[in-house]
């Protein structure tokens, strides 16, 4: 069927949208790509979580472009207006039938070897260096050096907190690190196995630092676990905020993780 578009506004306003299309598709190509990933994280488990997602990225790919090319494929070379036939005889193969539930099997077992067997890492709480109790308080962290007689609270950044509040005349922008720094960090050598023991006192919270890329709830009466382990040449601060809708300030519930050099 031809197409004619008779209406000169609707096509100029056409245009104009394709127009803006190709300006819009335009600014994310030349946005930075990495942005649209997921963050490859700082420590062992992050980077190998990345790897997972990055494996399954691409099987996704070569699927679709098998089964988009054997459709488009087919659907050009076998159209009507160039006196294709449908086939009435193929309204059941046992073959067919029995190979396009083999395949899909086998790469769903394939993609579960790998994913297994990062699983099994991601609970291996083997050999680590330092044990942490966290504990998540309406609105705070408690740090605990399980055995090294060491513990604090961790609340937010003064400076912060007299900035948030409501007709407080301060200019948020004139805090440095505005909601994202706390009075007491978490310190840590680099290179050390960390095993983080997560509760709560009252309600549940979610102890999370994206570079990390793990998120834990941390639950009152229940002790939930990860372990962290930075590379040792990734020396730096890391930031993170309590991932549970935990109560009306949940949003200001820090957390600063320093990693220092030895
Ligand atoms: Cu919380």
């Amino acid at each position: 069927m031809s197409f004619h578009m008779k209406n000169r506004p609707a096509r100029r306003g056409l245009q104009a949208a394709a127009v803006s299309l190709f300006a819009l598709l335009a600014s994310v190509a030349h946005a930075d790509w990495g942005g649209l990933n997921m963050p490859e994280g700082v420590t062992i488990l992050s980077k190998k979580i990345y790897g997972l997602h990055m494996l399954i990225l691409w099987v996704c790919v070569a699927i679709a472009v098998v089964v988009f090319g054997v459709m488009i494929y087919s659907m050009v070379k076998f159209r009507k207006s160039q006196g294709a036939q449908p086939d009435k005889t193929l309204v059941h193969s046992t073959r067919v039938e029995i190979v396009w539930t083999i395949v899909p099997i086998l790469i769903l077992v394939g993609m579960a070897v790998p994913i297994a067997r990062t699983l099994i890492e991601i609970e291996d709480m083997g050999s680590v260096d330092l044990n942490i109790k966290v504990t998540g308080y309406q609105w705070k962290w408690e740090y605990e050096y399980l055995g090294q007689n060491v513990s604090f609270f961790s609340t937010l950044k003064r400076d912060s907190d007299a900035a948030r509040q409501l007709g407080s005349g301060i200019d948020p922008h004139s805090v440095p690190n505005y909601l994202l720094d706390v009075d007491n960090p978490l310190v840590v050598p680099a290179g050390t196995k960390i095993r983080f023991l997560l509760t709560a006192q009252d309600v549940i919270h979610a102890w999370w630092v994206p570079a990390f890329g793990m998120k834990k709830d941390a639950i009152p009466g229940y002790v939930n676990e990860i372990w962290v382990q930075v590379d040792a040449d990734k020396v730096g601060t890391y930031r993170g905020q309590c991932a549970e809708l935990c109560g009306r300030d949940h949003g200001f519930m820090e957390i600063v993780f320093d990693l220092f050099c030895d």
